[in-house]
């Protein structure tokens, strides 16, 4: 008989997951509470580990046409470069975070996920048993809470997080590329650190000719310089290079400014429900792995649940114990830079932290011999 599974959250992490599960032949209801599924923020890196799981939910050729490999990621610091890196030939692509979801979104149509918008999740029972919003109760063999960092299926089946915040902000925007922000060094990432009269930070991101993604970060503490919309004067003093971007992040009506936190979690399953991206493991994007190691969770959740001849509580957690030690580094390594900001040193991407990165989601997917041990009927 088919099995059926319930997904609280339209996002990078639930969409995956929806995709995968199908793919396994599952299917597949997921709810967004939005009226419609759109990307929140403005760009996103994927590494080669999150392209890799791109390719295995047939969304990578919709990245590719419409994303970039920038030349170089180059850091600056105090207008001087300290470390220009292009990965040895390991692929990254940079993009807007709209053309990554609706990728995402035409795969899980195509695959037959059914999906419900402007349906809120209330709350989910480790017995399978899904509330929404509405009062109505759906019933699952598995439930996934992919309900962002404000998880109600998390918080609903009382798992304990451990949260720290971090101390720097930042207003993410997407802005039209001017003449003079193409060509040479304007193609690079550029990770722009000031830290005197006062500690501002522009993350400069082409994701294709006609846009940038840039990243204004500022101290928490610092009220002008986290103001939104922004101070320009205090920006364009800052990066007097990025001047006529900067009138354009200042022109514009509703930024957005977060702050984000590392959440730890006790345990991400309990009976027939799990959880996974951000509502399981949210990062700091220092490394901007977020979304990465969400999607590499969630392919692999698919594959164990359709390849898994155990129950699905017993699978869920052997799922937990594959995936999480490498999210669990990825996490601390990611608030450690957020904490030091020691990106703005330079050659910060070395081997150990490139290690989600290089993780190969294929192999990660991959079940432990016994979830698949042939069950022999009892007389
Ligand atoms: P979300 O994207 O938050 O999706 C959750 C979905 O669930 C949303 O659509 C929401 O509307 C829906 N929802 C919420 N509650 C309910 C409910 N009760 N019922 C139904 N639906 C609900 N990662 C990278 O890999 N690369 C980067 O470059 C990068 N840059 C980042 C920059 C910043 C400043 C930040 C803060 C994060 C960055 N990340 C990056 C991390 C990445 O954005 C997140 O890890 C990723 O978006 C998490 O995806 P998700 O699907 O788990 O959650
Ligand atoms: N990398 C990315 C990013 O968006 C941020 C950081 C690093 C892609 C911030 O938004 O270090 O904070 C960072």
């Amino acid at each position: 008989m088919t099995k059926h599974a319930e997904i609280a959250g339209g996002g990078f992490a639930g969409l995956t997951a929806a995709i995968s599960l199908r793919q396994q032949g599952w299917s597949v209801t997921l709810h967004e509470k939005a009226d419609e599924l759109r990307a929140i923020g403005a760009g996103i890196f994927l590494w080669e580990n999150g392209l890799r799981v791109l390719e295995q939910v047939d969304a990578l050729d919709e990245v590719l046409v419409d994303s970039v490999t920038p030349p170089f990621y180059e850091t600056r610091t105090h207008d001087t470069t300290a470390s220009k890196e292009n990965f040895a030939g390991r692929r990254w692509r940079t993009m807007a975070r709209a053309r990554l979801h609706s990728a995402l979104v035409n795969s899980a149509e195509r695959h037959g996920v059914e999906i419900q918008t402007s349906s809120a999740v209330e709350s989910a029972n480790p017995e399978g048993i899904l509330t929404l919003a509405s009062g109505e109760q759906r019933v699952a063999d598995f439930i996934l809470g992919a309900d962002g960092v404000g998880s109600r299926v998390r918080d609903s089946i009382g798992f304990q997080v451990t949260t720290e915040s971090s101390r720097d902000g930042i207003s993410r925007v997407l802005v039209h590329r001017d003449p003079e922000h193409k060509g040479g060094d304007w193609d690079n990432v550029r990770d722009m650190w000031n830290f005197a009269p006062r500690t501002l930070r522009i993350l400069y991101v082409p994701c294709n000719d006609d846009y940038l993604y840039l990243g204004l970060m500022a101290p928490n503490e610092d009220a002008e310089a986290a103001k939104t919309p922004i101070d320009l004067d205090i920006w364009v003093k800052a990066f007097p290079h990025l001047e006529p971007a900067l009138r354009r992040v200042a022109a514009l009506e509703n930024p957005r400014r977060d702050t984000y936190q590392t959440n730890v979690l006790d345990r991400w399953t309990e009976g027939n429900v799990a959880v996974v991206g951000d509502a399981a493991h949210a990062m700091c994007p220092a490394l901007a792995q977020g979304a990465g190691t969400g999607m590499m969770n969630a392919y692999a959740l698919g594959t164990f649940l359709g390849q898994s001849t155990m129950p699905v509580a017993d699978t869920l957690k052997a799922w937990e114990q594959q995936v999480r030690p490498y999210t669990d580094r990825c996490q601390s390594r990611s608030a450690w830079f957020a904490e030091t900001r020691a990106m703005s040193r330079g050659y910060q991407f070395t081997y150990d932290v490139m290690e989600t990165a290089n993780v190969d989601p294929i192999e990660l997917a991959k079940l432990p011999a016994a979830l698949t041990q042939e069950q022999v009927p009892t007389a």
